[in-house]
C-alpha cells in the first residue's frame, strides 16, 4: 500500500481488521520496520486524536515523527496555480511539498473542506498534490472527503462490541451550532457496509450525502424510525452536499429566510427540509431515540458538542464507546503506517 484515503486501499476488509487486532496485541513488535525512518504528519487544521495518535503509531513502529502545523510558524501556503504571490502567502505548496519529501519516508495529510469550491474539495485538491508532487507515500489523517484512519477505528470497535454477527449499524444526522465536513460520515458509511453491516443512514431532508460513499446503506428521514432495534449508533453532524447549498448549514439558510445561503437561490423552507423552525435540536441523539434501538452502543468520532449532538446521559452512559474508538485510532493508524512500511520503505 502506498497511499491511504479510502477503504478500497486496504483490500479485503476483513484480512485488514484481523492484521489490526494482531497490531492491537503485539504493536511494539515491529519496531525494525521504521528504524531511521521519519514520518512527517502535516495538520492544515486542528487535531487531538490524530496528531497524538499517528505519532503514538509512528513511534510505535520505532519511526521518528515530525509534526507541522502549517498554520503556526510555517510560511502561509498559497494552494492555486496562476495565482500572482503579492499578498499574504509567502510560499507555494508547489515547491513546499517537494521540499516536506526530502525529510519524510512517510507523510500524513490533515486538509479538511474548505467548502468554497466542491470541485476542489472532492476532488481532494491539497491531498492529491502531496501524492502527486512529494514522491512519498501518503496517508489521510482528514481530508476533505474522507477520514479513513477513524473509520477503521471505528470498524475495529464495533468488531470488538459486536454481539451479532451482522450488526445494524445507524448513522445519524445531529444539529451543530456550525456547518461540519462530510469526510467523517462518507468514510464512516464506506467502511460499514464494506464490513457487511445492514447500514441505515438518517438525516433530515437537504442533508444527503454523496451517494458514492452511502452506496449499499438504507436512506431513512424518519430518525425514530431508523433508530427501531439498532445495536450501534453513529451520530455525526455534517453540512449539505447537494448543490446548490453545497457546504452550507440549512437550519442557519432557512431560519435566515436564505439570506445566509447562496446568493440567487430561493429561501429554503424548513418543512421542505422535514423540520420545524422549532424542531431541528430534536435530532439531538437523547434517551428517547436510543429506548427504541437494541440497547444500542453509542458512537462518535469526537470532539462532540454535547446537548448539540448528543446528551450528556447518553455519551457518559455504559454504552458509549467514544473513548474505545479514539483509543482504537492509534490501532488503525499503527495497521496504515506498518502496511506502508512493509511495501514501500523495506
Ligand atoms: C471535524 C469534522 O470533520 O467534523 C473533525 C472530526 C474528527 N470536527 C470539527 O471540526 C469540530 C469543530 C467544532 O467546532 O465542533
Amino acid at each position: 500500500m502506498r497511499y491511504y484515503q479510502n477503504v478500497s486501499d486496504l483490500g479485503d476488509l476483513q484480512v485488514a481488521l484481523r492484521e489490526a487486532l494482531e497490531v492491537k496485541a503485539h504493536r511494539y513488535d515491529y519496531q525494525h520496520l521504521g528504524k531511521n525512518k521519519t514520518c512527517l504528519l502535516i495538520f492544515f487544521n486542528n487535531s487531538l486524536r490524530t496528531r497524538l495518535s499517528t505519532q503514538k503509531a509512528a513511534q510505535n513502529l520505532g519511526m521518528n515523527t515530525i509534526v507541522l502545523d502549517v498554520n503556526a510558524g510555517a510560511w502561509k501556503l498559497e494552494t492555486q496555480r496562476s495565482v500572482v504571490m503579492d499578498g499574504d502567502k509567502a510560499e507555494h505548496l508547489l515547491e513546499a511539498i517537494p521540499v516536506m519529501g526530502c525529510y519524510a519516508d512517510i507523510i500524513g495529510v490533515r486538509s479538511f473542506a474548505r467548502f468554497e469550491s466542491k470541485k476542489d474539495d472532492y476532488e481532494e485538491m491539497i491531498l492529491s498534490q502531496f501524492i502527486k508532487y512529494s514522491g512519498k507515500p501518503v496517508f489521510s489523517m482528514e481530508c476533505a472527503t474522507g477520514h479513513p484512519l477513524q473509520a477503521f477505528a471505528d470498524i475495529i470497535t464495533i468488531e470488538e462490541h459486536k454481539d451479532v454477527a451482522r450488526p445494524k449499524v445507524v448513522m445519524t444526522w445531529a444539529p451543530h451550532p456550525g456547518r461540519l465536513p462530510q469526510a467523517v460520515p462518507n468514510s464512516f458509511a464506506q467502511f460499514a457496509v464494506a464490513a457487511g453491516y445492514e447500514v441505515v443512514v438518517t438525516h433530515p431532508h437537504g442533508y444527503e450525502l454523496d451517494p458514492r460513499f452511502t452506496a449499499g446503506a438504507t436512506i431513512e428521514y424518519d430518525q425514530m424510525k431508523a433508530f427501531e432495534g439498532a445495536d450501534f449508533v453513529y451520530a455525526k453532524n455534517w453540512a449539505a452536499y447537494a448543490d446548490p447549498y453545497y457546504g452550507q448549514n440549512l437550519e442557519k439558510v432557512a431560519v435566515a429566510g436564505g439570506k445566509v445561503g447562496p446568493k440567487g437561490f430561493p429561501a429554503l423552507e424548513l418543512p421542505e427540509l422535514g423540520l420545524y423552525e422549532e424542531d431541528w435540536r430534536s435530532w439531538t441523539v437523547g434517551s428517547r431515540q436510543m429506548a427504541v434501538t437494541r440497547d444500542a452502543h453509542f458512537m462518535h468520532c469526537l470532539p462532540v458538542r454535547r446537548n448539540m449532538i448528543v446528551t450528556d446521559d447518553v455519551i457518559e452512559g455504559p454504552r458509549s464507546l467514544v473513548i474505545p474508538e479514539a483509543a482504537n485510532r492509534e490501532i488503525s493508524a499503527e495497521t496504515v503506517i506498518k502496511r506502508i512500511l512493509e511495501s514501500e520503505c523495506q
